[in-house]
């Protein structure tokens, strides 16, 4: 077949709704919007246990610690998930890791926020792993075979993390009026940068078209992040917190909650470096990436010494 018969062929897999698998031909595009939203995807759950590990020793119950550890365990194995998915391109995970470090490589925005008290762990859970879980049902649905099988186990896994969230809210807000200025300042915090995790408007998306012609992406940014807003709108009033949107109104007709301008430039500065804990997050994955260093080569060398009695027996 020549290329452009390939390339015919490989879309009409596609519109069969077919499994792409890591040896079958794909386009070289396929292949390299895959890779950086696998590896970006990675990194983000990576990087998203620094803001939840910071609450692990103040934890106000023994019930709370082990949840919140249990969660962070979770998101490192979504992680392992993840690079593996990356590595049947042939990518190594030390180079994904570099990328990430060097800053050529992203990861989600909403991980470079501080978290300042215990609400912000209920209101990760609840607003983070919620955003997280509509976006990853939809890339449960992805032509990409590898990438579609593990976000089964992650959304299931990150169910149980928005309901803990959510838990934690509830909790607080039919508590003292301290617990429930708490909060309502958390949900004020994450809010916006919640909404901002499912990326730019269609219309500014630059990677939108190619990859919903190619499933990657089944949905748009702008149809998943209204699907979570009329989802979550309604979890927030049914505990009392106020949305803090004044331009949030329910749209009988269409049935969606319409909400106020995302603000963009806040958006970007984030993205490109320069948020709030961007250099930290950075900065702290080096550090301990550097002091794994010895465990990582005790690994490879019990895995050659396994090898080499594998092919002497
Ligand atoms: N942050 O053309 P699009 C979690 C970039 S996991 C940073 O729309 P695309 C679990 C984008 O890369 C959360 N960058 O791009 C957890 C592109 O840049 P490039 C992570 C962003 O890929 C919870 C440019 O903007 N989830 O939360 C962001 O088609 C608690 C143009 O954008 C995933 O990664 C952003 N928010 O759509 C863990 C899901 N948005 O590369 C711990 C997989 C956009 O051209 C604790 N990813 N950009 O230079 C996706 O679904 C997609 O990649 C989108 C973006 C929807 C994020």
């Amino acid at each position: 077949m020549t290329d452009e018969q390939k390339l015919v062929h490989f879309q009409e897999r596609i519109d069969a709704g077919e499994k792409i698998e890591p040896k079958d031909w794909m386009p070289e595009a396929y292949r390299k919007t895959l890779l950086r939203q696998i590896s970006q995807h990675a990194h983000s759950e990576v990087i998203g246990m620094q803001p939840e590990g910071n609450w692990v020793l103040r934890a106000p119950s023994l019930r709370a610690k082990k949840i919140l550890l249990a969660k962070i365990q979770d998101e490192g194995g979504h992680g392992l998930y993840l690079y593996s998915a990356a590595e049947t391109f042939g990518i190594d995970r030390s180079e994904m890791i570099e990328q990430l470090q060097t800053g050529k490589a992203k990861y989600s925005s909403v991980f470079n926020y501080p978290t300042l008290n215990w609400a912000d762990i209920g209101a990760i859970g609840w607003l983070v792993d919620g955003a997280a879980i509509v976006n990853q049902t939809m890339l449960a649905k992805c032509s990409f075979g590898p990438y579609a099988r593990a976000m089964v186990r992650i959304c299931k896994e990150e169910g149980f993390h928005q309901r803990q969230g959510y838990e934690i809210m509830a909790k607080m807000m039919a508590g003292t009026n301290e617990q429930k200025a708490m909060a309502q300042d958390a949900m004020n915090r994450w809010w916006w940068p919640s909404l901002m995790m499912f990326g730019p408007h269609d219309s500014s998306s630059a990677h939108t078209s190619e990859s919903m012609k190619w499933k990657i992406k089944v949905e748009s940014n702008d149809s998943l992040r209204q699907r979570f807003v009329n989802r979550t709108v309604e979890q927030a009033h049914h505990i009392g917190l106020t949305v803090p949107d004044l331009n949030l109104t329910y749209n009988k007709e269409t049935r969606n909650w319409n909400f106020g301008d995302i603000n963009w430039d806040e958006f970007w500065t984030v993205v490109n470096g320069n948020g709030p804990c961007n250099h930290q997050r950075i900065a702290h994955h080096i550090k301990y990436h550097r002091e794994g260093e010895w465990v990582r080569e005790a690994a490879v060398a019990f895995g050659k010494k396994q090898q080499k009695q594998n092919s002497l027996n």
